[in-house]
């Protein structure tokens, strides 16, 4: 039943309100004071699936859907809308470093979503205290509702999954954690050349990684985007664009903003996804970066 919940919560977050279909609005079910949260969930459910519903979305259509199909998706909807579900489901507390790091792909997942979440930034003089207390000893850690959940991908994934970014089928989920991962091959080579404490080294590392692995891998990336009419997978947008987009950040912050310039669909994917008023609005509010506590 919380599967089915949490399916319906996506599909229908992506249909709620802004719908010229929707003949329904806030106050007709959902949050208020008085209704204890499962009611809220019921009720807002309950309200969003006799509003309107998308056919041509990543989730599977309930069985006794009545095919009414929304006149007008547009992509702006989905981040405007779940972040009322989300108020009525579970709360977010994101606990990690003030650095992108692990934790950015969770940040844009956010703010793509629209979907609120306390953005804890760990000093170097919590951490200590911090660690004894979280699961793995290491961050991030998301806390779902009162739990304790480590490790950035399967929380990035369970995200992604919560608001309707795994694309439409199995098999574009599998494709977007198939870059997804290869992102973090990728990620992993550049994170060694920050972390290489030798000049001499570093120079040797960043020369290997800026002639060979980023153009063999961004060369890959730009021909898949560019097949796939501006997305990493499928027609929509999905968590392994945004994960792209934290990483062609990170590059152009690297080799400065003309670096893209050779690869015009994924500066494009990166440029459409900064754009989205959510992820904009994350952005100027950004705080500057401060450095990792040492390991
Ligand atoms: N596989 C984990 C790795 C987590 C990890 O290594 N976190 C580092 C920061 S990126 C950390 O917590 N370092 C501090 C420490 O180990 O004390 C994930 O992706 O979440």
């Amino acid at each position: 039943m919380a599967a089915e919940r949490s399916q319906w919560k996506s599909c229908c977050a992506r249909s709620l309100g802004n719908c010229p279909d929707d003949k329904y609005s806030e106050s007709d079910g959902g949050a208020k004071p008085g209704r204890n949260p499962t009611e809220q969930s019921d009720l807002a459910i309950s309200r969003v699936l006799v509003g309107c519903e998308r056919t041509d979305t990543a989730h599977t259509p309930r069985p006794e859907a009545t095919g009414s199909v929304c006149s007008d998706w547009r992509p702006g909807w989905f981040y405007r809308k779940t972040q009322k579900m989300s108020i009525q489901h579970e709360s977010y507390k994101l606990q990690y470093f003030d650095v992108p790091g692990r934790a950015e792909h969770i940040r844009y997942i956010f703010a793509y979503a629209g979907v609120d979440f306390d953005d804890v930034r760990v000093s170097k003089d919590q951490w200590p205290e911090l660690k004894k207390k979280t699961p793995f000893g290491k961050l991030p850690v998301l806390v779902i509702d009162g739990k304790d959940v480590p490790q950035s991908n399967a929380i990035a994934r369970y995200l992604a999954r919560q608001f309707g970014l795994t694309g439409k089928t199995e098999w574009d989920a599998l494709q977007c954690d198939v870059l997804v991962d290869t992102l973090g091959d990728l990620q992993e080579s550049v994170t060694k050349v920050m972390k290489e404490p030798d000049p001499i080294k570093r120079e040797e590392l960043r020369a290997r990684v800026t002639k060979e692995e980023l153009p063999f891998y961004l060369s890959k990336f730009e021909k898949i985007v560019k097949d796939n009419g501006g997305y990493s997978v499928g027609s929509d947008v999905t968590w392994s664009d945004l994960v792209l987009a934290v990483l062609l950040d990170q590059f152009e912050g690297m080799y400065g903003r003309a670096a893209l310039n050779i690869y015009p669909s994924l500066k494009g994917l990166k440029e459409r996804i900064h754009d989205v008023p959510n992820v904009k609005a994350y952005l100027e509010k950004r705080p500057p970066r401060s450095p990792l506590p040492r390991q």
